[in-house]
């Protein structure tokens, strides 16, 4: 019996894919394929397959031309399913020419013509037309997350909104961009969904503004200075149907992703403490981090960091939470803050500074274990499961590509056209950081609970 292998994503199965199916299996006597797990699409940089791993699995099965149907899950799989399986004949599409001739010295290769003007991506573009993104503010985050957006399909940044005519000249030719507004209602009347990467203080009129307008919205963190503000913008975007994110992209990144979920799996036991650090020196001293009418200081610039880790793995409800914090007097902004939260059964520390440098790391502590994600944990590509016996150590590897903005981006568009979130970062633990970031700023009513030092 001959056996023929081939792999494929199949995302809105065509028929482009009904042929190269039809092909392959005409090749030999009985047909394995391998359909691609969600996780595998991610680390290989396909960031908007719109079908769940199940909905594609099961219409290749409805082709009937598959005698067998198993997930494809990593890199260098082929090779150990060609052995396992006894495979005689790996066949895949002509956009692939040359880049599995390694597996020649395992089988023979084929490379089957593509069918011509269909693809997957076209009939997400049918089904989903391209978002018209703008940017509001056109500092550095705004450069970087135009740059990274042009990983993510569906989606054109299209425009930019700012103040200062030089300014907005000078970016839009460096990012190639051929519109800028220096007038917001302009600016909304033009775009589908807004992306806002203004000073912190600036945040809540800006989004409130898109919202009521009609706009999805794409929010920096932290989403904005107080609770009240917060749940205000949710309940706007709740009662207009529109998606409001909150653009802390450690939440959305896939290495997180497996932390969040190998740490509530109980590999380490009950969670007890975490303690996640992130401190990032600003030299200069008249920058927006050092402004406190706008927003600035150590934990409303990183504190959403380790907060968002906290609350992911222990939830949005202390029992009490207090703060040591050291104050430039000259600027009165926190140069670092250590926030201690005391849950029911655990406990955890979140420490930020952007005047003293620390160690940035995070670390999970349980009753049968502990993981470490070393600095810099936030672009989380790497962590390890240590137990008391160190030869039981596991080490996950993931891809973080470029600055990972361009997960946040997809999953943002892809909540658009699927019209709901995901559970990466949810409304409650957005309200929870704001909440922490709001008692920190009122601190003169917190006397008892705040330590300066
Ligand atoms: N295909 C085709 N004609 C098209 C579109 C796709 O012949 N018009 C083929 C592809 O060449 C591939 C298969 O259909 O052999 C599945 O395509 P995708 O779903 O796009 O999957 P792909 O990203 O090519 O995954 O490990 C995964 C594999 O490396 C390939």
């Amino acid at each position: 019996m001959k056996r023929v292998i081939t792999y494929g994503t199949f995302d809105l199965l065509h028929y482009g894919h009904i042929n190269l199916l039809k092909r392959a299996k005409k090749l030999g006597d009985y047909l394995i394929v391998g359909v691609t797990s969600e996780t595998y699409d991610i680390s290989r940089g396909k960031l908007n397959v719109s079908q769940s791993l199940q909905k594609r699995i099961d219409n290749v099965k409805s082709t009937g031309l598959a005698d067998l149907v198993i997930v494809e899950e990593f890199e260098g799989q082929k090779v150990s399913d060609i052995k396992k399986y006894n495979v005689d004949t790996f066949a895949i599409g002509s956009d692939w020419v040359g880049e599995f001739d390694y597996l020649k010295q395992f089988c023979e290769v084929v490379y089957l013509e593509r069918t011509k003007d269909i693809s997957s991506t076209l009939l997400r573009k049918k089904a989903n037309p391209i978002i018209k993104m703008g940017v509001v503010g056109n500092g550095k985050i705004a450069k970087r997350f135009i740059k990274e957006s042009k990983y993510v399909s569906g989606v054109d940044v299209s425009c930019v909104y700012g103040r200062n005519i030089q300014h907005l000249e000078e970016f839009c030719k460096s990012l190639e961009l051929n519109k800028y507004y220096t007038d917001y209602d302009e600016f909304l009347k033009n775009v589908d969904v807004v992306y806002v990467a203004l000073p912190h203080s600036l945040h809540f009129a800006f989004c409130k503004k898109a919202l009521l307008a009609g706009k999805h919205v794409l929010c920096e963190k932290p989403i904005t200075l107080s609770q009240k503000e917060t749940a205000e913008l949710f309940k706007i975007a709740s009662e207009k149907k529109l998606i409001l994110y909150e653009a802390i992209k450690t939440a959305y990144a896939p290495c997180f992703d497996r932390l969040i979920s190998m740490a509530q799996s109980g590999i380490i036991g009950k969670i007890k403490d975490i303690d996640a650090t992130f401190t990032k020196l600003i030299e200069n001293k008249n920058s927006r981090e050092f402004d406190v009418s706008l927003g600035g200081g150590s934990l409303t610039e990183l504190g959403s960091y380790p907060l968002l880790v906290i609350t992911k793995l222990l939830g949005t409800n202390p029992k009490n939470i207090s703060y040591v914090t050291s104050i430039d007097d000259e600027k009165n902004v926190d140069i670092m803050t250590k926030v201690f939260l005391q849950y029911e059964n655990a406990f955890a520390t979140a420490t930020v500074g952007i005047g003293i440098k620390k160690e940035g790391d995070c670390i999970i502590s349980g009753t049968q274990g502990y993981i470490i994600v070393p600095a810099p944990w936030w672009k989380t590509n790497y962590f390890e499961i240590r137990f008391e016996d160190l030869n039981k150590t596991q080490k996950v590897f993931y891809r973080f590509d470029g600055d990972g903005l361009r997960y946040e981006i997809a999953d943002f568009i892809n909540a658009i056209n699927k019209g709901t979130k995901t559970y990466k970062l949810t409304n409650d633990e957005s309200l929870f950081i704001s909440d922490i970031i709001e008692k920190f700023m009122n601190r003169k009513s917190l006397k008892k609970n705040i330590h300066v030092i």
